[in-house]
């Protein structure tokens, strides 16, 4: 179903978006691949290239920066321009303080990333899917758009603006066959706590410590499925926890 389709990712050297591009050129489908590391950006994609024989293009950008993120998508060739599908998940959490303690440059990332790299990706991608008359925009949220939990404060309020933002879009686009999407994780093991605790890998351990989180591929695996239902249905938001989570709060962790 995917096979020969085009895939823009954002946040792909790492983590979800990663193994969202691993499970999408398993099915046939073609990668922009984007992120600000560049030499991951090709290792994926030459192995992904490797193994599946699917062709990629490496997009190294900050999506904080919306000049950029226009220049690439608008500079993109024309069999490149066609996107089907755009998975917005480059996002991240920076620190876990209380508000009143907080740094605002972690706010700003936060904010800058999450909320306005998602709009510009989407600004960017969404007019040549209306003019086409089709694609799929699945946004990577969280539980902690649901939810909030303490230390969450800024994180939390990105998340539940990409909550906000994916069921506007999906109301904007109604009148279309474009379908909206979103997938909110609870607890997955991934880069994300090494970078919420900005390189502290010991500290970033213990989050997953005396359960068994989400692996990277479970959230993939979820995007793969949206992305292949019949034009007709439409999963409106998909919140996954691993078994020993039942809430933002609430994880049964072994002694
Ligand atoms: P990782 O840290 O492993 O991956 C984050 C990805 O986002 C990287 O590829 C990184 O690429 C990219 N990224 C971050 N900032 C920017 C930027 N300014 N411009 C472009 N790319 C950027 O974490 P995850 O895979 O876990 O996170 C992916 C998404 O999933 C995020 O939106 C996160 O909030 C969400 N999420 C994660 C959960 C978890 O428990 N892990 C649970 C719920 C949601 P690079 O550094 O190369 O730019
Ligand atoms: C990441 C999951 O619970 O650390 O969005 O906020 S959590």
């Amino acid at each position: 179903m995917l096979k020969g389709k085009i895939a823009l990712i954002t946040g792909a050297t790492s983590g979800i978006g990663k193994a969202t591009a691993f499970a999408f050129a398993k099915e046939g489908c073609n990668l922009i691949l984007t992120g600000r590391r560049t030499e991951r950006l090709t290792e994926v994609g030459e192995e992904i290239k490797k193994r599946f024989k699917t062709d990629y293009i490496a997009l190294p950008l900050d999506v904080r920066d919306r000049q950029a993120v226009n220049a690439a998508i608008n500079g993109l060739p024309e069999f490149w321009q066609s996107i089907d599908i755009l998975v917005n998940n480059a996002g991240l959490a920076r620190g876990l303080s209380k508000i009143h303690e907080g740094d605002v440059d972690d706010w700003e990332q936060m904010i800058d990333t999450n909320i306005k790299g998602l709009l510009y990706a989407t600004r960017a991608v969404v007019p040549g899917m209306v003019k086409r008359g089709r694609g799929d925009v699945v946004n990577i949220g969280s539980i902690a758009g649901h939810e909030v939990y303490p230390g969450g404060n800024v994180y939390c309020a990105t998340k539940h603006a990409v909550d906000a933002l994916t069921k506007g879009l999906r109301i904007d686009l109604v009148d279309t066959p474009i379908r909206v999407s979103s997938v909110d994780p609870g607890m997955v093991e991934t880069e994300f706590s090494i970078v919420r605790f900005k390189g502290d890998v010991e500290r970033a351990k213990n989050v997953y410590k005396g359960f068994q989180p989400l692996t990277a591929e479970d959230i993939a695996e979820t995007i793969l499925f949206i992305v292949t239902r019949p034009p007709h249905v439409q999963i409106a938001d998909v919140i996954i926890f691993p078994t020993a989570q039942a809430s933002g709060m609430i994880v049964h962790r072994a002694d």
